[in-house]
């Protein structure tokens, strides 16, 4: 969408506007202004033209423009029916200096987890990745993985799911597996240069297509409205990932794996004990019986107490 569509689609969603006007707000010919409106037409917009002026009167289901059509957060979205991974084109954007975008899809051919394991992305779903271009040290980078985790929580909560977040990327419901968070980063030892955060997020998705220990939003509430819960994890995102400091209060509130016993692999072997709190950098704290251990990354299991 180019910057000029931006504007009128952001102008419409403040209510009616006549055409001369918002050519006199945008800088551009009344013409113009006109092509545009046909243009968000020809992509499923309803824009009636009454006394008033331009009104929106139906949004399209989803897509990038749908989804930017009253944002109350500042990233511009961009969408594929199918790619083989958002991550992937976010890099690409990355690399070429953008940032504050969204790459969003419908279905993913290529999706990846963590330690390159497959993650299954069948159409329905939302497979998104931001391109942020964070003023963070490095080490604090991970607060933005949790931050991606507490959005989403958030917005599935709001969505009637009760979600609860599981160290450090998981969104899950009871022990079911909702969601995921990807970090990508590229940086220097004191300079974050970009960051790719990708969240799949198992929507509205043929609960055959999914792993077995899996759950969707349409499993655990019925039907959902992708477009507004879209909407919901980036303004939550966005406003969460404004206060770092804040960010791991948010987390802790909605934390499944704090005061259970856990079990976590990390590349220096297995950690077994209470899960206790989380660090400032969003490392996972483990009272182990024998003291305490910090445990930086790693695949977590929640235990059921004996
Ligand atoms: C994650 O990895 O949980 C991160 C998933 C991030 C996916 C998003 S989608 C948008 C963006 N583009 C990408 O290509 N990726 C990101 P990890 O903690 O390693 O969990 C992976 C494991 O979860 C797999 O080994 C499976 O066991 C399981 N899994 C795979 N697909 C799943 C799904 N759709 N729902 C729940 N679990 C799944």
């Amino acid at each position: 969408m180019t910057e000029t569509r931006r504007a009128v689609l952001a102008a419409l969603a403040d209510g009616p506007v006549a055409g001369p006007d918002l050519a006199e707000r945008l800088g551009v010919s009344r013409a113009a202004v006109w092509k545009h409106v046909e243009a968000l037409r020809d992509a499923g917009f309803e824009v009636a033209s009454t006394d008033a002026g331009y009104e929106v009167v139906g949004v399209p289901p989803y897509g990038g423009p749908a989804v930017e059509f009253g944002l109350d957060a500042p990233y511009a979205v961009e969408y594929h029916d199918a790619l083989p991974s958002t991550n992937d084109r976010a890099r690409e954007l990355a690399a070429a200096g953008e940032s504050d975008v969204v790459v969003l899809a419908d279905e993913q051919t290529g999706g990846r987890g963590r330690l390159d394991r497959a993650w299954d992305s069948p159409p329905g779903g939302v497979w998104l990745s931001f391109v942020l271009r964070p003023t963070l040290p490095p080490a604090r980078a991970p607060l933005l993985t949790l931050a991606a985790a507490v959005a989403v929580a958030r917005a599935a909560r709001e969505a009637g799911v009760d979600a609860r977040i599981k160290w450090p990327n998981d969104v899950v419901v009871d022990d079911a597996k909702l969601a995921g968070v990807l970090t990508e980063m590229e940086g220097e030892a004191d300079r974050v240069s970009w960051v790719v955060v990708g969240v799949g997020v198992n929507a509205d998705v043929d609960p055959a297509a999914l792993p077995p220990a899996a759950t969707s939003l349409a499993a655990e509430a019925g039907a959902v409205d992708r477009r507004v819960f879209v909407q919901r994890l980036l303004e939550t995102f966005h406003e969460v990932r404004a206060d770092p400091d804040a960010v791991l209060d948010a987390w802790r509130d909605h934390a499944a794996t704090l005061g259970r016993a856990v079990r976590v692999e990390t590349a220096g072997g297995v950690v077994s004990g209470e899960a206790v709190d989380v660090d400032a950098s969003g490392a996972l704290v483990v009272d182990t019986g024998t003291g305490r251990r910090t445990v930086h990354a790693g695949d977590c299991e929640h235990l059921r107490p004996a």
